[in-house]
C-alpha cells in the first residue's frame, strides 16, 4: 500500500556527556516531537570505543579533543524511530556548531543545550547506513528482538 514517501526508521542518537544531568528535559523533548525511544543505555565509553565510532574523523584536527570530551563521562545512547527518522533527528539537533544553530534553529536541542562547535550537546547519524553501523556499535545484540514501540506512551 501507499506510504507517500514517508518511512519509519531507526536512527542512532546520543546524548553526549555534558549534558546527561540534562536528560529529562532532553528526553522530553524527543518523545514530544513524534520519537519513540526504542533502545537506551547510559555508557562509558573507551578510548578505543570512541575512535571506532569516530573512524570517519580520523584525520580531522579536532579528532583527539573529540575523543577526549566523548570520553570524559557516560553519555546516553538511543534507537530512535519516526517516520523520516534519520533526517527528522539531524533537524531537531540543529546546526553542527551551537552558536549557528542559536541564529539558525533557535528551537533545536543544539541552539538550547549546545555550547559551541565542539561541545554541540547531541549526536545525530547522517544517514540510515550509518544508523546501521552505530546502533550496532552500541547495541550489538542481534539477539534482541525488533519492536516499533514501548508498551506505553511515557508523558512527563
Ligand atoms: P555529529 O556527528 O556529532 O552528529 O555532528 P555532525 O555530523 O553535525 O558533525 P561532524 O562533522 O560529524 O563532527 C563530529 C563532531 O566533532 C565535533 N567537531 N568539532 N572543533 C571543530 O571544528 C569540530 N567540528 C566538529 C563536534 O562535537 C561534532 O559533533
Ligand atoms: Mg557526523
Amino acid at each position: 500500500h501507499l506510504h507517500l514517501g514517508i518511512v519509519k526508521q531507526r536512527t542512532f542518537a546520543m546524548l553526549k556527556p555534558d549534558i546527561v544531568d540534562k536528560m529529562g528535559q532532553v528526553l522530553k523533548l524527543i518523545i514530544q516531537n513524534g520519537f519513540k525511544i526504542t533502545k537506551l543505555k547510559m555508557v562509558q565509553m573507551t578510548k578505543e570505543h570512541a575512535l571506532e565510532f569516530y573512524a570517519e574523523h580520523k584525520s580531522k584536527p579536532f579528532l583527539p579533543f573529540l575523543i577526549e570530551y566523548m570520553t570524559s563521562g557516560p553519555v546516553i545512547a538511543m534507537e530512535l524511530l519516526a517516520d523520516n527518522g534519520v533526517a527528522k533527528w539531524r533537524e531537531l539537533l540543529g546546526p553542527t556548531d551551537s552558536e549557528q544553530a542559536r541564529k539558525d534553529a533557535p528551537g533545536s536541542i543544539r541552539a538550547r543545550f549546545g555550547i559551541d562547535k565542539s561541545f554541540n550537546a547531541a549526536h545525530g547519524s547522517d544517514s540510515c547506513t550509518a544508523a546501521e553501523r552505530e546502533l550496532y556499535i552500541f547495541f550489538p545484540t542481534s539477539r534482541i528482538a525488533q519492536y516499533e514501540s514501548p508498551r506505553s506512551t511515557a508523558t512527563f
